[in-house]
């Protein structure tokens, strides 16, 4: 039997967070024994906002690197950089003439982000979900495994797949988006009321991947807490939910059990027991990273097989679009 499709992708900017592994990687990891799955790093994304060009450079490294650290496995997936394969600018540009700007300025990550800027965002942060809509639809993708924040982009993907497909013909395959339950909003450590985020400026509101045991257990002990001391998933405890939810996904025990554990402990206790399994679930994370970053001879041949597998799906996508569209 044919396996579903699956393609995802994070962008190599700022460091990888456990938002990031919980939202994203996490599903990847468990979704690629059965599926067939494509893992990008959109280095195309990532320069909607000003980067170092040194610093993106290394840091699309590190992000290979971390992508087979966590688990995702080049022999099971193909694993490739977004800027090698010309297929994706060339897809969003016929996209875009089939964009609304109405549309597109509803997008709430577009807000949110230009909304820092002041008016000087780029047209690229704009159409930056047109991009998104284009990796997506080049690999007739079944399956968008992403955290909540990106539940938006894909559903506009699917929308420009039917535009396109009822202007058009029967082109694009309808993709469906994939979000853990609990865990696809994993939010700061310092204000529960913000997503963790790379581009959060304070680093004690994010633990990352590539973190020091130590930092882990400094950044856990500092998070904010809520009022009251019972250790309970509730609406109106939001933070001690965030932090049970991390618990649950780095421990693998329900958070109903949880509760039970740590009924009539106390919040130090209660931290010193998440440091714990978030320490011990990163360790093997550093460990694999530190030593497949240091083969970049691995690291280029996964790309570049990664790169012809990819090549070899989006071209015939883009051949038949400009067929359709009466191009070339
Ligand atoms: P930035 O701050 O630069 O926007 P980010 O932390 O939001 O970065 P992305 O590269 O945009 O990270 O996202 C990569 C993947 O991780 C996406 O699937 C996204 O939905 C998921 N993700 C990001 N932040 C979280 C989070 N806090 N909780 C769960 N999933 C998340
Ligand atoms: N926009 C996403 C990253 C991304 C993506 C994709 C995710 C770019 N292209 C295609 C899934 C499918 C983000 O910033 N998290």
């Amino acid at each position: 039997m044919l396996q579903k499709r699956v393609f995802s992708g994070i962008q190599p900017s700022g460091n990888l967070h456990i938002g990031n592994y919980i939202g994203a990687i996490k599903q990847w990891v468990a979704i690629q024994q059965d599926h067939d799955c494509f893992f990008c790093i959109v280095d195309l994304h990532a320069i909607t906002v000003p980067q170092d060009p040194k610093i993106l450079s290394e840091k699309i490294k590190e992000l290979t690197a971390l992508y087979i650290a966590c688990g995702i496995d080049p022999k099971k997936s193909v694993i490739f950089v977004q800027s090698d394969n010309l297929d994706h600018p060339a897809l969003a540009w016929i996209l875009d003439c089939i964009s609304s700007m109405g549309q597109l300025s509803r997008m709430t990550q577009y807000k949110t982000k230009s909304g820092k800027t002041k008016g000087q965002s780029s047209v690229g942060l704009f159409n930056y979900p047109v991009l998104m809509a284009a990796d997506i639809l080049l690999y007739q993708t079944d399956e968008v495994p992403v955290g909540e924040d990106q539940k938006q982009h894909v559903e506009l993907a699917r929308d420009l797949a039917e535009k396109f497909n009822s202007r058009f013909g029967e082109i694009f395959k309808v993709p469906e988006v994939k979000m853990f339950k609990i865990g696809a909003r994993i939010m700061s450590l310092r204000d529960p009321s913000s997503k963790m985020s790379k581009s959060d400026k304070d680093a004690g509101g994010t633990i990352d991947l590539l973190d020091s045991a130590k930092d882990i257990v400094k950044k856990i002990k500092s998070a904010t807490t809520d009022s009251g001391k019972e250790i309970l998933f509730r609406p109106d405890k939001e933070a001690i939910s965030n932090l049970l939810t991390i618990y649950s996904h780095f421990s693998g025990t329900e958070i109903k059990k949880l509760e039970q554990k740590y009924q009539g402990k106390d919040y130090k206790k209660f931290k010193e027991g998440l440091a714990d399994v978030v320490t011990e679930g990163l360790e093997p994370i550093r460990k694999e990273y530190r030593r497949i970053r240091s083969d970049e001879t691995y690291l280029s041949k996964v790309l570049k097989d990664g790169l012809r597998k990819a090549e070899e799906i989006s071209g015939k996508t883009l051949e038949e679009v400009y067929k359709a569209v009466g191009l070339g």
